[in-house]
């Protein structure tokens, strides 16, 4: 089991991350985790800031020519932005107030988090609230999966909705999904992609904003990670917990989870069979690959619900913290979808959690010794 941590402001001189208990001998290669970053920097809808950044890793500890050592694995991603905003993010100098925030955003963290921590300025909560901490989420991700490509376990992921745009039926080929890396909503059906960019186009006209729904698949996840004899070690609950925990989601689905709540047992369970050649399986997956706290050997199939951006051009009523009037609340820049986004940060924590789970299973200290026991 690894565990991480991240750190880091928005507009702040760098993200950072922390990974304790990665196992040695993995091959890790940069130019991997810096394609994902840049999977995740991707996305017709986001704003200004992104033709700023190049997000790009920096190992500083843990690697040594290419291999993780075992040791702890710290890292940073540097905030090109930094440069434009020292004078307000300096961790040792008193800030320029120019930059000072006291009109919260509703649907953000600004008012209740300036509450809760007693901050006069609204920045200090926008900065570390703000999605751009999903960037190490996302080196992390990167990692995991290189570890789990090891054992032949995969995702893909790609949009199935925004706004009112949503895909018609399900695509279940990894294949095809991958093909979602090419558009520029990560969505593979070309008329579904077309809607789903008008309607970013005429919110983002607007000044509005839209959510939406992302699917993430994972193959080759061996059967029995997760537990059903303890809550906190259910395989859904982790992944559930993984998802929400990303900046925006307000739901999860496993499965066919939300239909089957309205349907019979005998139309919602998958039935099971047996082959010398393929051992036991099922012809159908409404489970999406988990039971009873576990995966079950079939592709694990999760989707996660994304609210619209709070962060508008078009006013919305709030109350200025400094001197309790009402106002109407607009936004310097911003962006007007960050499904696109979402999707590859949902790809990488939901990859993390299941190279936790794999390695409480199968773990030891060095890769070889993984394999050992996986093969067993
Ligand atoms: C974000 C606001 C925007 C986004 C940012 C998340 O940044 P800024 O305030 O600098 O315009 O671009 O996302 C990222 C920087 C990123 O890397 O994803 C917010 O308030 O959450």
């Amino acid at each position: 089991m690894f565990r991480y941590l991240t750190a880091g402001e928005s507009h702040g001189k760098a993200l950072t991350g922390i990974i304790e208990g990665f196992p040695a001998n993995v091959p890790i290669d940069t130019a991997v985790i810096n394609a994902d970053l840049k999977r995740r920097q991707q996305g017709y809808g986001r704003g200004a800031r992104m033709k700023i950044e190049v997000d790009q890793v920096e190992l500083l500890s843990g690697i040594r020519g290419g291999k993780t050592l075992g040791s702890p694995i710290a890292f940073l991603i540097k905030n090109r932005d930094y440069a434009n905003w020292e004078k307000y993010m300096d961790p040792s100098r008193i800030w320029d107030s120019g930059r000072n925030v006291t009109k919260p955003r509703p649907g953000h963290a600004d008012l209740t988090g300036a509450i809760k921590y007693g901050f006069a300025d609204i920045r200090n909560v926008l900065e570390r609230s703000s999605a751009r901490e999903t960037a190490v989420r996302v080196a992390v991700g990167s990692m995991a999966k290189q570890l789990l490509n090891c054992f032949g376990v995969e995702a893909v992921s790609h949009v199935v909705a925004i706004g009112t745009a949503s895909l018609k039926e399900s695509i279940g080929d990894p294949a095809r999904i991958k093909l979602g890396d090419q558009s520029p909503v990560r969505c593979v059906d070309e008329a579904t992609e077309q809607e789903m960019i008008v309607q970013i186009k005429e919110a983002k006209e607007a000044g509005d904003s839209l959510g939406g729904v992302f699917e993430i698949r994972l193959t080759g996840v061996p059967p029995g990670l997760g537990s059903y004899v303890h809550w906190d070690r259910k395989l859904d609950a982790r992944l559930a917990f993984a998802l929400m925990s990303i900046q925006g989601m307000k739901a999860v689905e496993i499965g066919e989870g939300f239909k089957n709540a309205g349907l019979k047992g005998s139309q919602v369970h998958d039935e099971i069979f047996y082959s010398e050649a393929e051992g036991y399986y099922r012809k159908t997956n409404r489970a999406g690959g988990i039971e009873g706290g576990m995966s079950n050997g079939e592709t694990i199939i999760l989707r996660s619900y994304m609210k619209p951006i709070p962060t508008l051009y078009k006013p919305l009523q709030s109350v200025d913290i400094k001197t309790k009037e009402g106002f109407l609340a607009t936004v310097e820049r911003s962006d007007t979808c960050a499904v696109p986004a979402a999707s590859v940060v949902g790809e990488m924590v939901a990859l993390t959690v299941i190279a936790e789970e794999f390695l409480r299973k199968h773990g030891g200290d060095s890769l070889e010794e993984i394999m050992k026991r996986w093969k067993l």
